[in-house]
């Protein structure tokens, strides 16, 4: 059981829009490996070999196959308690907004309404040629490197790749969510990838109040107004009865 600080408590009474930014870390009790932890996926791989343009030219086949087996234990996961207590926490409080980093569609499968993926969504693919779009399911089984049924183009993923822009008009309005809400949950993120990591900034800079969870300190800690450490998907579910039980 964790006891809340007072002032953390007066901040949830008092709040009506809440931004949850997350990372990895909140899908890793889905059984999702995240990228630079122990069993990170950049330990096997490394990000500049596979998450970017000019390495699925080189070798598209390698690329493919790597989100091919990250679609299979995105597939094989469900969400976690902590994308649940999220989702719930919608009954609560007027706007709550959720600026993902993760490309694995479980804030959706959770329940969450309003979400903005910052670096895409890994069921979505693309033709790099026309850019006509193909989601995941017409390539379930496809281990080659599909190509596009109008063109013969390559097939890639709808993600963010290193030195690719977000998405403009998500990302804007996302930091536009995050410059008015009035607490801004850091979930699961080591925040060292830009331009994500302003969300957070965003939100101090405008007043908002910075709680982050994490089993560790990260790059945002010094930032955060109060650092839970533990794990999301028992931290949230407890926030979200702090909440339920007004125990504030
Ligand atoms: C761009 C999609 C330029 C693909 C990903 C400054 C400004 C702008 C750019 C840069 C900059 N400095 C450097 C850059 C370049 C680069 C960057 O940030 N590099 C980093 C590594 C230094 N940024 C870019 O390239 C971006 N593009 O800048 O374009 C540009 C500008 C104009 C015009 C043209 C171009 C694009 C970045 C997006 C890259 N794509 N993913 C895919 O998924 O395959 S990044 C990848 O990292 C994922 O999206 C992931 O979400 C993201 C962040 O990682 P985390 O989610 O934080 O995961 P991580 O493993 O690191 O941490 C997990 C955390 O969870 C840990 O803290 C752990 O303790 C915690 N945890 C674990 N278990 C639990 C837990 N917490 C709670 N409970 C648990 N149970
Ligand atoms: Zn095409």
């Amino acid at each position: 059981m964790i006891h809340f600080r007072e002032d953390f408590l007066g901040k949830l009474k008092s709040a009506s829009r809440l931004v949850f930014f997350s990372g990895a870390g909140i899908s890793a009790e889905s059984g999702i490996p995240t990228f630079r932890g122990e069993e990170g996926l950049w330990k096997k791989f490394k990000p500049e070999e596979l998450a970017n343009f000019n390495s699925f030219i080189r070798n598209p086949q390698m690329v493919w196959e790597w989100y091919q087996y990250r679609r299979k234990i995105g597939k094989e996961s469900l969400p976690n308690p902590g994308h649940f207590a999220i989702a719930e926490m919608e009954k609560y409080f007027s706007d709550v907004t959720v600026v993902t980093q993760n490309v694995d569609n479980l804030h959706r499968r959770a329940g969450s309404k309003n979400i903005y993926e910052l670096h895409g969504n890994i069921e979505k693919n693309f033709c790099i040629a026309c850019h006509s779009r193909y989601d995941f399911l017409d390539f379930q089984e496809s281990v080659d490197v599909p190509r596009c049924k109008s063109c013969g183009g390559l097939i890639r993923p709808d993600v963010v790749w290193f030195g690719e822009m977000l998405p403009q008009d998500v990302f804007s309005e996302a930091e536009s969510k995050a410059s008015k809400c009035d607490i801004c949950f850091i979930v699961g993120t080591s925040g060292i990838v830009y331009p994500a990591a302003f969300i957070p900034l965003t939100a101090k800079q405008n007043g908002a109040y910075l709680v982050e969870i994490n089993i560790n300190p990260t790059e945002l800690s010094s930032t955060a107004d109060y650092s839970l450490y533990g794990r999301s998907g028992e931290i949230l579910p407890l926030i979200l009865s702090a909440v339920k039980s007004k125990e504030y």
